[in-house]
């Protein structure tokens, strides 16, 4: 019974998922969906990632959490359109959906948007079992969250079509095995590019930029 009850909300969610991805290849608007634990730096690469692409690129942005406007906050700076999702008022789900996704899109100019980035609840469980039809799901891990993380929330880096190890910065101090890192990813999902970056540094940014040029075109 329970089982059934959950393939009924993931269907219903699937259905409407295809939706929104339909929605979104007719403004030919490529969607990001960035899922991590809290704290791995979502916001933090967001910030740079705008910036880099203030005055090139028309972005628009679906913030998701629990609760607050916090991260919004820290982005409306690039004066790109922002839509909050808070999933408190509804049950304080910790993952974002399809349709909370396709709400939120009704409130973006999608004729003026280029580049969709969604920063989703962070967790590493929930977001990954739900379609939000997004283009591609991209897994945030930072160092200090320990090696061992691929290994025990496996579905998230296999649905992933990248992985940005973050945070690198703080290898050093640390003592990050970051060999160990990729090889608990491959382990999970042998084919996920991995780039190491840091969003406090800005290093391995050039090569994130170029990965959402290339799923752009
Ligand atoms: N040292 C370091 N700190 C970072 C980096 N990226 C994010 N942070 C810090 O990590 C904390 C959480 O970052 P945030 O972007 O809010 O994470 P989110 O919850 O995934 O959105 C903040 O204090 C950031 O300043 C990084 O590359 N290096
Ligand atoms: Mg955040």
């Amino acid at each position: 019974m329970k089982i059934s009850v959950l393939q009924n909300i993931l269907a219903a969610n699937n259905q409407i998922a295809t939706q929104t991805r339909l929605t979104l290849a007719e403004h030919l608007i490529p969607a990001i969906n960035l899922i991590s634990s809290p704290g791995a730096g979502k916001t933090a690469i967001l910030e740079r990632t705008l910036e880099a692409l203030q005055g090139k690129t028309a972005c628009g942005i679906i913030e998701g959490d629990i609760a607050t406007t916090l991260d919004s906050e820290r982005l409306s700076r690039f004066g790109f359109p922002i839509v909050q999702i808070n999933t408190e008022p509804f049950g304080g789900d910790c993952h974002l959906s399809a349709s909370a996704i396709q709400q939120a899109l009704t409130q973006l100019p999608l004729n003026q948007i280029q580049l969709l980035f969604i920063e989703n609840v962070g967790n590493l469980v929930c977001p990954a079992e739900f379609d939000i039809g997004e283009t591609a799901k991209v897994i945030v891990l930072s160092l200090p969250e320990g090696e061992d993380k691929p290994l025990k929330y496996p579905l998230a880096f296999r649905e992933a079509k990248v992985c940005l190890l973050n945070k690198m910065d703080l290898q050093g101090p640390l003592k990050t095995n970051i060999n160990r890192i990729l090889d608990h990813i491959r382990r999970v999902n042998p084919n996920l590019p991995v780039l190491q970056i840091s969003a406090a540094t800005g290093e391995g940014l050039e090569a994130w930029l170029s990965w959402l040029t290339k799923i752009s075109t």
